[in-house]
Order: structure tokens, then sequence, then C-alpha cells
């Protein structure tokens, strides 16, 4: 195929029925960028033979070396549907690569955000991998449709050598596992959408949900079976339209009965239900997988080279002499299969007629997009809803121009169109040609000068005049540096045209058209003036450079990076909402140090940290309290990327990482009933007696007086706090007068709901006859930062702000409880609290499941005025932080650590090997179920975060690089052992030694968090100090 010319994929820009924004999504290595290969090829960008092996969007070098993609990339094709169908027309496919590896993940939220469709794929031999389940669930919450190419047939073929009918069994069940995910998420949506303060309606909600749109079906045409790397696919649709002919049926009849469980009854010429009750071949089977097989067999198993020219007659090939020359049974297949069921035909034409035009945007998703989900829709000026029209008829003549920008992709100057050499025209050539001649003919005079000079000045001032050029060139270099990347914005145009030199507005999150001052430019607080520059049009590593770009397309818009740091919205008008953000799918967890190894290069550091910062969607650049510069990323290939970008590109010094920095949490639990030689412990009626539990604390005056108790949470509790607490900490954003949208009210209503089910068994001695109810509307607040899992209760006679409503209109209890002195100093014992909440006396790292009961607070003011701004304030803020503290080192405390999920597919032979390396790392095997069909085993295993580091390295070691594990974090787990435990009774003694001599896992953990963080560390220098008296003496 010729290369496309970018203008006609310019004009085709404008026409916005014939567009179409997909991405590429699967779990790590199930031939995303493959794929991408195939179609690329068809665009003769790449040749044919190369597809597969080239991974032309992998552009990076650190890309093509550990062969995972890393980031996202973009590039436009062009598609011309066959000429069968009505019109053949002409599409422009902008196609995004994404990476697999969960490490990448945010980027590709930023890919989904920017497209109307999404290419799952499957490899049909590993099934549906826990990236997968990630993907679905994203396109699903981003309201994308999605199409399933399930790949890799050919390792169905060669490797495991199923039968064509145990290949069609094998295919349904990862079918089946894909759909089941799809049902369970859709399932959870609807549940969660339904008011559940209704009880008993869980049933209807989803019986009323029309679901049938949602499922992947052969049938309907939105799934493929394809080999990435031999360069074939296909529909059911494909072999309909080749077999409706010869078995006379109607195609559209036939597309229906091709897959599924219907048999083809030859006398009678039409197809059967009943395939498997009756043993007969399913069609699938009979008339599609075994003519794969056969060729498969004849070409690649048997290396019938001689049957090659038979085979391409039959099918109606033209197969050229250099591939019957082919050796390679490999490239045999690729150019025979490949010109049979070409795989951009079956892939592109699935993208056309199931991923809707950019114009096609549903209302629900337009809303979503534009409105935040806490706002709600009434309480917006009607400018703002009126610019949902444009948006969702995409409509390129609109003046209001709005694009969304979801990350800054570096690119080295050299790669810009401006500075590439450009073709020359075959006069250009022919000067250039005689330019040459001239300058070789100066040049020869010249010589023949200068070594007459040569001899009368000496060899001396020759080698001075060296010098001195040299350093004059020196500083060149460092100048050049600086500006040796520039950002691209990734952006799609939503509506209107944007246009390069353009003025836009650039809308931060915080921007909010309801305020009237934000509307008005010259007051606009958090919107800024931006002009646009060039803009691009990617073509993978490359770029066209672009006058214009119509709505409904992607684009590279330059000359923002120093406005933009990772996403933005674009608008011609103040009226518009910044976007929601980019749903995230995983926390950054793994936090390193870095520093130079060269102290002077600080100021590079630094520089090149804010680079990276811009350049890598989800790394977190921060500076320490200690100073220590700080980057926190998703996993260890992740920083290995981060650094491999700073010493290489951004600022090309040695860095030093330091090991990674791993957040604790701590927490409080009931008192143990046995010890730790399983040994039940009696207990005496003091320790029963709660009286010693409660921390009591005086402000420094002797005036107030606090009573605080702290018990565990319910962890049903503390998991649907840790769940919402992205929602508690918006809610805390929000300017208390302000009314809530109908969506968070309701939202606010049901986890009120849920956290009374879960405090039903709230264990506080007697202290208080409340029922759950009540203390969840005595709840003061939660920490820390207003979001966190601990709570702050409140069981004396002050009447606290209501936690849950606010928000309303008018909070009447705080016209009720004027009167009370203790109002004036609310925010300082609930400040108190959060300091206390944010850094616990363990190693000072943030508390999780603490509830803190308030027992009593009073103050006596004896008639003196106490001033709420006045130095009072400050006491009682401290002796809330002090008694929330010692009620927490009243209990028994613990430290908890994150834990990752980790899923490793590996073979019988590695598995021991695998379970030893898991082992010695504390690590907890869930479940190691054998994957059907592959003779694999798929382990998952629970493994602290801090035992985590080099686990990749040491498993591919240990088994010969057969496993590769998945790390995603997974939820923070208490360790269950006291971090000051010494062995008391005789049995521990026995057991453990005098000094416990098998090191208290706890402590290890919570001295590394202090040591690091300059806290004073309980441990002995000297642990044999006899043997090294000693050994002095005798000297
Ligand atoms: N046998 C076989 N191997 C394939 C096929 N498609 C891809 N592969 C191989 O699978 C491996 C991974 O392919 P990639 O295309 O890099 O996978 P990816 O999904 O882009 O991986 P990440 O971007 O890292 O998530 C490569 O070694 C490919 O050669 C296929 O159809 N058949
Ligand atoms: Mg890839």
């Amino acid at each position: 195929m010729p290369v496309v010319e970018g203008s006609d994929l310019v004009l085709l820009q404008r026409r916005r029925q014939q567009v179409r924004n997909i991405c590429i999504l699967a779990h790590v290595d199930h031939g995303k960028t493959t794929l991408a290969d195939s179609l690329v090829a068809s665009n003769g960008i790449i040749s044919q033979r190369m597809a597969g092996k080239l991974r032309y969007l992998d552009n990076r070098a650190d890309e093509q070396e550990r062969g995972i993609t890393m980031k996202s990339s973009s590039i436009s094709l062009y598609y011309q549907e066959p000429e069968e169908s009505a019109g053949n027309p002409d599409y422009l496919i902008n196609l995004i690569d994404s990476p697999g590896h969960v490490d990448f993940s945010s980027e590709v939220s930023t890919a989904v955000r920017l497209c109307d469709g999404a290419i799952v794929v499957v490899d049909v031999v590993e099934g549906v991998g826990p990236q997968t389940r990630a993907c679905l669930k994203q396109v699903y919450e981003e309201q994308l449709k999605p199409v399933l190419v399930l790949n890799k047939l050919d390792r169905l073929i060669l490797e495991k050598q199923m039968d064509p009918l145990d290949a069609y069994f094998h295919l349904t069940q990862v079918l089946e596992q894909v759909n089941a995910v799809l049902g369970s998420i859709f399932a959870s949506d609807i549940l969660a959408k339904e008011d559940i303060t209704k009880k008993d309606n869980y049933e209807s909600a989803l019986e009323e949900v029309d679901d049938s749109e949602l499922y992947f079906t052969p049938t309907s045409g939105n799934v493929i079976f394809c080999s990435a790397y031999d360069g074939w696919a296909f529909s059911v649709r494909d072999f309909a339209a080749m077999y409706a002919k010869r078995l006379e049926m109607n195609r559209k009849d036939l597309e229906q009965v091709l897959w599924g469980d219907f048999y083809y009854n030859s006398k009678k010429k039409e197809a059967l239900p009943g395939a498997q009750e009756k043993a007969k071949k399913p069609m699938f089977v009979q008339f599609v997988l075994e003519n794969i097989w056969s060729l498969y067999d004849i070409i690649a198993i048997r290396k019938d080279k001689d049957k090659l020219p038979g085979i391409a007659e039959k099918l109606g090939l033209k197969l050229a002499a250099r591939d019957l020359r082919l050796t390679d049974p490999k490239l045999q297949i690729k150019a025979v299969l490949g010109q049979w069921l070409p795989i951009d035909r079956s892939v592109l034409h699935m993208v056309v007629e199931h991923v809707p035009p950019p114009h096609k945007i549903s209302e629900e998703r337009a809303q979503r997009l534009l409105y935040p989900a806490n706002v709600d829709l009434s309480s917006l000026p009607p400018e703002t809803l009126k610019l949902k029209e444009s948006f969702t008829s995409c409509d390129a003549s609109s003046s209001n121009v709005i694009a969304f920008v979801s990350k800054m992709t570096p690119v080295h100057i050299s790669h810009l169109p401006q500075n590439r050499p450009k073709r020359l025209t075959d006069e250009e050539v022919q000067q250039r040609r005689d330019e040459v001649r001239r300058r070789i003919e100066e040049r020869k005079l010249q010589t023949e000068q200068t070594e007459l000079e040569k001899i009368s000045q000496g060899v001396e001032q020759l080698s001075t005049q060296v010098e001195v050029s040299k350093t004059e060139e020196e500083p060149k270099p460092e100048e050049g540096e600086s500006n040796e990347f520039v950002f691209i914005a990734f952006a799609r145009v939503f509506s209107g045209t944007l246009k390069r030199g353009m003025e836009l507005f650039n809308l931060s999150p915080k921007h909010d058209p309801r305020q009237p001052t934000h509307r008005k430019e010259e007051e606009a607080p958090y919107a800024s003036r931006v002009t646009i520059g060039d803009l691009y049009m990617f073509m993978g590593g490359e770029l066209q450079l672009l006058d214009e770009v119509p709505a409904g397309n992607i684009v590279g818009i330059g000359g923002l990076e120093s406005h933009i740091v990772k996403t933005a919205t674009l608008s011609s008008s103040l009226d518009c909402t910044s976007f929601s953000e980019l749903s995230i799918m995983a926390t950054p967890i793994l936090r390193v140090a870095i520093e130079p190894v060269q102290p002077q290069d600080m100021p590079k550091l630094v520089k090149g940290l804010k680079l990276l910062n811009q350049a890598d969607a989800c790394v977190q650049v921060s500076v320490a309290p200690t100073g220590e510069h700080v980057i926190t990323t998703l996993g260890e290939v992740h920083v290995e990327k981060c650094v491999h970008d700073l010493e290489q590109s951004y600022a090309k010094i040695k860095v030093n990482v330091s090991k990674p920095i791993v957040s604790f949490r701590e927490t409080i639990v009931p008192a143990a009933t046995v010890d730790m030689v399983n040994e039940a412990i009696v207990k005496t009626a003091e320790d029963k007696d709660v009286s010693k539990k409660i921390a009591v604390q005086q402000t420094l005056n002797k005036l107030g007086t606090l009573k605080v108790l702290a018990v565990p949470l319910p962890a049903e509790a503390v998991e649907l706090l840790e769940k919402h607490s992205e929602f508690f900490k918006e809610l805390a954003a929000i300017p208390r007068n302000q009314v809530l949208s109908e969506k968070w009210t309701t939202l606010l209503a049901s986890i009120k709901v849920k956290l009374i089910a879960a405090l039903q068994d709230l264990q506080l001695f007697g202290l208080s006859n409340l029922t759950a109810e009540e203390l969840v509307n005595r709840i003061w607040a939660l920490g820390p930062r207003n979001c966190g899992t601990n709570i702050l209760l409140n069981l004396t006679d002050y009447e606290q702000p209501d936690f849950w409503s606010s928000h309303a209109k008018s909070s009447d209890t705080d016209i009720r409880s004027k009167t009370d002195p203790r109002k004036d100093f609310n925010s300082s014992l609930v400040n108190g609290f959060q300091l206390t909440s944010v850094a616990g006396p363990l190693c000072e790292e943030p508390m999780q499941g603490v509830c803190f009961a308030v027992l009593e607070w009073s103050i006596q003011s004896d008639g003196e005025d106490l001033n709420a701004r006045g130095p009072f304030s400050g006491q009682v803020l401290t002796a809330a932080k002090e008694v929330c503290r010692q009620a927490f080192q009243n209990q028994p405390q613990r430290l908890v650590t994150p834990m990752y999920s980790c899923n490793i597919v590996v073979n019988a032979e590695m598995l021991g090997k695998m379970y030893a390396v898991i082992g010695r790392r504390h690590g907890k095997i869930l479940s190691g179920d054998l994957t059907q069909g592959s003779g694999n085993f798929a382990v998952t295993c629970l493994l602290p975060v801090i035992e985590s580091f080099n686990f990749a390295q040491e498993m591919r070691k240990q088994t010969s690089g057969l496993a590769c594990p998945q790390l995603m974090f997974s939820h923070w787990e208490v360790i269950d052992i006291d971090p000051f435990w010494l062995p008391t009774t005789e049995e521990e003694l026995m057991h453990f030694g005098e000094k416990a001599d098998s090191a208290n896992r706890a402590k290890v953990y919570m001295d590394s968090v202090r040591r690091r963080k300059g806290l004073f560390v309980d441990e002995q220098v000297v642990e044999h100090a006899e043997k090294q008296r000693t050994l002095s003496k005798n000297k």
C-alpha cells in the first residue's frame, strides 16, 4: 500500500462523520503494540513484513530493549472501506497505543480520556489478566465503546497444539471470562447508583436496566479473532461473506449462526441448533477454525512448500515470486493468511462500524466530562449549560473553542517537523551539486595559500589559535541543553476549531463559572490567557505541522509548556467549567529520594525533576521536610524509567537513588487474648478496668479539661471511610455555605447509612449507651485532613456542628450552641485531633481506624473572657493533641503496612522456586490455579510493599526469567505483632530467648522509619559489651 499523504488526512479531519478516535488497551504483553504495527503497516508507513517485529509505536530505546510499552503514543491512520460496502468511504483513525504494565497505568487514563472507543486485546492463552479488568472498568467509567480482539490464536495451534474443537471451547471460555468482568462492573455500577436508603430494591434495579448492548458477541460483530504477530484477523462477518453463496444461505442469517451452538446439516442445507448435545461439529469449527488449522498444518508444521501455490490459487490470492521463495514458515503464513484475512480490514472495519464518530458523543458522557460531579446542574449559569450543545454536536464552526489536554509529551527538538530536513526538489538538488563543486574548488585554492602561511607564521601561534577557538565554543552545548526538549500538549478538540496563534483561557480546576467574578476576564482568579503555538498531527514518533484542527480530533499543541504542568482545559469562554480530573487506576505508592552524585549538580537535578514532573503523567515530585527530593511512583519499573529519563534526557547527570521509602500507618487493636506462644492470657480485674485506658489532660492554665478514650474502629467502617476518602477530601474543600449537588447529597446519605451499619459493633466499654445511629450523628470530624479513616467522636454534653449537614443551607446547630463558651474553641480541639492523627507516636506516620471518643470537655472560664484568638485556643489545641496521643498509647499499638497484590503466571516446574521467593518475603499465597488449556499456574499472592524491593529481579533470577510478577497496590494490612513486644512469660522466654533472638518484624520496620526520619531509636549500640572489653584488655 502506498504511503498516505498527510494532506489527505488533514482533509478528513474536517469530516467528523469519517473520524474515529480509538485507543488499544490490554494486560501487559497481550499484543497491543504488535496489533498497532499491523495497522500502521496498512498505511505503508512500515513494511508488512516488519509489522509485529518493529513495534513502531514503541519509539523509546528502553521500550525496545525491555519489550514493553511505557507511554501512550498516537498515530493518525487512513482507512478506506472495501469496495463492496456502500460508497466505499474513507476514514481518519486516530489511534493511541497504551502501555499494559501496571506501573504505567496512568498513561492509559490519559489515552482513554481523548477517545470514543477502545480496542480491548486479550491473549487467548493467558485469558483475562488483572489489567484487562482495570481497562474494562476504566472504559466503562469513561463511557467509551469497547470492541474486543482475541489475539494470539496461533499459540493455540502451534504452542498448545489444540485441535479446532478444543480451541473453540477454549475461545468460548475466554469470551465468557471477559463478559463476566463486564457484567460485574455493570452490576456494581447500577447498584451503587441506586439509593440504598430505599432498601429491598437491589433485584429490581438490575432487572430494569437494559444490558443487551453491553456484552461482546461475535455475532454482533464486536469481536475479532486474530494473530497480530502473523498478521491475520477475521470476524464472523468475514467468513459469513465467504460462505454465504456456497452454503446457499443469506449472509446476515449465516452471521447469526456461525458462532455458537449451531451445526450445519448438509442434506437439508440449513443450520440447526444443539451441536453439543448431538455431538456435531459447531459451524465455527467446521467452516472457520478447521480452515485456519489446515493452513498452519501445511505451512508451519509440515512445511510443505510445494503446496503453497495451490493454496493461494484456491483462496484467490496472488503470491509474489518473492513470497514463494520465503523459507521461514512464519513469513509464509504472514504472506498467505495476511492476504486472505487482512488484519487491518477486519479490525478497522469493526472500529468504523462500532465506535461512534466524535459528534455522536452521548449526552451523559458530555455531561460527565463538562460538569464536575459535585455540582448541582441547576446552579450553573445558562451560558455554561448551553456549552453542552456545541460540545455534543462537536461543531467545528462553533465560536466556543474547547479542548482538553490530557498530558504533556516531551519531544526532542530534532524531531519537530520545523527542524527536520525537507525533501528537496530536483532543481534544488542541482543547485546544491553546483555549490558543492564550487566549494571544493575554493578549498583547493585556500589550502595552497594556508600552507604557505603556516610556514611563515610558525607552528606555535597556530596551537594558541586552536586553544582560543576551543574555549570560545565550550559554553554552547550548555545553553543548548536547556531547550533540548519541548513539551507538546496531547489534546483533543471538543468544540470549535483550534488555530495557531489563537488566544484561549487555560482554566485551572478551581475555576467555577458559578462565581460571577470567575467569569469576568479582569478578575478571574483561576484562568489565564495562553496563546496556541504550533499544531501537530501525531504520526508515531513523527509530527506533522497543521494550521488548524477542527473539533473531534486529537492534536498536539506547542507553546504551552510554561502554562500547563500535566492536564488542562482550554476554552475560549470563561463560562466553561474545568473538565473533571482523569480517573487514575493506580495509586502512586513507591517513593524514592534522589540526589546528584556530584553535589554541585543540584540545580541541574532540580531542573530535571521539573521536566520529569511535566513529562510523566503519574510521577509526583516533591521536596520532603528533610530537604530530600522525593519522587513518588507506581512501582519499580516506573522508578527505573524516571531515573533513566533524568540521567539521559532531563538532567543529564548521574544520580543516586535511595532505598525506597514506604509509607506505614499506625493503629490500635483490641487487647490480645493469647500471648505469642498461643497461650491464653488470664485477665485480672485491673486489666479489665477501662478507666486506666482513658487519657486525661488539662490545658496549661488548668482551665480546660479533656478526657479521651481511643478505641479501634470496626474493619468495615475503616474500609468504608478509606473507599470514600477522595469524596470526603473534595467535600472538605467545598465552602460551607455552598449547596451540594443531588448526586453528592445522595452519596453522603448512603455513606451515613453504611457507617451506621458498620458501627453497630463499636466497643465503647459501657461508657456510652447511644445507638449506632446516634453515634454517627455525633461524629465531630474525620482525620487526618478531614478525609482519613479516624473519627473524633463527641460523647460530651457539648453540641458539635453537624458533620453530615454542614453543607446544608442554614446550620441551626450553630445557632443553638452559640451561648456555649466551648464553641469558640471547637476548631482548636478538632485541629489537635488532626495533628495527632497525621503523625502517630510509633514512627510519626498517619493513623488508621482509630476512634477517639471525647468523654469530657469542660472549660471553667470563671467569668474571665477567654478570647477565641488568644493563647487559650493554642492551649486547647496542644491539650487535644496530647490527650489523643496518650489515649492511643494506652491501647495495644500496631503498625499497618501497605500490601501489594501480585499476579504471576508460571509453569509447573518453577512453581516451587517461586513459592520460596514469596515465602522469604513474608508473602501470602491467595490462590494458585491451573489456567485451563495453557498448563500454566496463575498465582495470586499478597506481599508487604516494604518486602518488595528487587522482588521482580529476584523472581526472574530464581525462575530463569520464566516468572514475571505484576505488583499492584491492594490494601493496608495490620501487622499483628506488637512493635514493643519482649518475651515476658516463662514459655515466651523459653521459646524466644531473653532477647527475643528472632527479630521483631514490626520493630524492624518501625525503627527503619524512625531512623530515616531522624527520630530517637531505642537500640543498643554495643550488643556484646563484655566481649569487647576483654578484647581491649588483652591488648
Ligand atoms: N505468538 C504470538 N505472539 C504475539 C502475538 N502478538 C504479539 N505477540 C508477542 O507478544 C509479545 C508482546 O507483544 P507487544 O505487542 O509488545 O505487547 P503489548 O501489549 O504492546 O505489551 P505492553 O505494551 O508492554 O503492555 C511480543 O513478544 C510479541 O511478539 C501473536 O499474535 N502471536
Ligand atoms: Mg505495547
